[in-house]
């Protein structure tokens, strides 16, 4: 699949610890979340109990399927032997992940795109250099739950000048709920990344409604 730019307009982001460790639970909400018209399914199965080996493949397959069936494209976050067992579309990593150029390299092999973190003004400008990336993502742009480990919020005037800087499309992620999703949008970014937003919702079409937007496209 070749990379469009509007892929990231409304991305969901998740795994089975983002729906209470319960995998049915995860593929009903994607499975919803698809309907209501997300442009774009990673799956992140990373924290506290993240699923491991077999039972990350098996999940991982199965959202595979279900994105294929609704033509949606599917992200692998970090694991690039999962990518490349579930063929899947694309792969995203962090800096702390494996090193871009080997991913970049297999992607490319593999006919994947590839999005790669970068919430610095440094690690922008040295991303812009590796023409093999296709996107950014940046964030966290508000104080999430949904990542031990995340950098201090940057807010929306740093997100700004981080997109400014970008020479590739950017998608913003982090702590972003329906209420924050117009001044996101204002600073000219591509798309907005959500996990809890979405997945953690109890109106989970609404949300991912809200996530697309008056001009996406349901696919009921
Ligand atoms: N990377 C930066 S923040 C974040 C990731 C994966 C978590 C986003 O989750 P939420 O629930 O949308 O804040
Ligand atoms: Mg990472």
């Amino acid at each position: 699949m070749k990379f469009k730019i509007e892929m990231l307009s409304a991305y969901l982001v998740g795994g089975s610890q983002d729906t209470d460790n319960n995998p049915t639970m995860l593929l009903q909400r994607v499975k919803l979340a698809l309907k209501n018209g997300i442009t774009m399914f990673q799956y992140r199965e990373k924290g506290a109990g993240a699923l491991q080996g077999k039972a990350r493949q098996n999940l991982g397959r199965q959202l595979r399927s279900l994105c294929q069936q609704y033509d949606c494209p599917f992200m692998i976050d970090d694991d690039l032997d999962l990518a490349l067992a579930l063929k899947a579309d694309g792969i995203h990593v962090g800096q702390g992940d494996q090193p871009i150029s080997q991913v970049t390299k297999a992607a490319k092999d593999a006919g994947m795109f590839v999005g790669y973190s970068c919430n610095t003004e440094a690690e922008i400008k040295q991303a812009n250099q590796l023409s093999e990336i296709d996107y950014y993502g940046v964030g966290p742009i508000f104080p999430t739950q949904s990542k031990a480990d995340a950098d201090p919020a940057l807010g929306i005037q740093q997100l700004r000048v981080l997109n400014q800087l970008a020479t590739k499309p950017v998608v913003a992620i982090g702590g972003i709920n329906n209420n924050r999703l117009e001044a996101v949008r204002r600073t000219g970014v591509a798309g907005i990344a959500v996990i809890s937003q979405v997945l953690g919702n109890d109106d989970v079409a609404l949300a991912s409604q809200q996530l697309v937007g008056e001009k996406g496209k349901k696919r009921i």
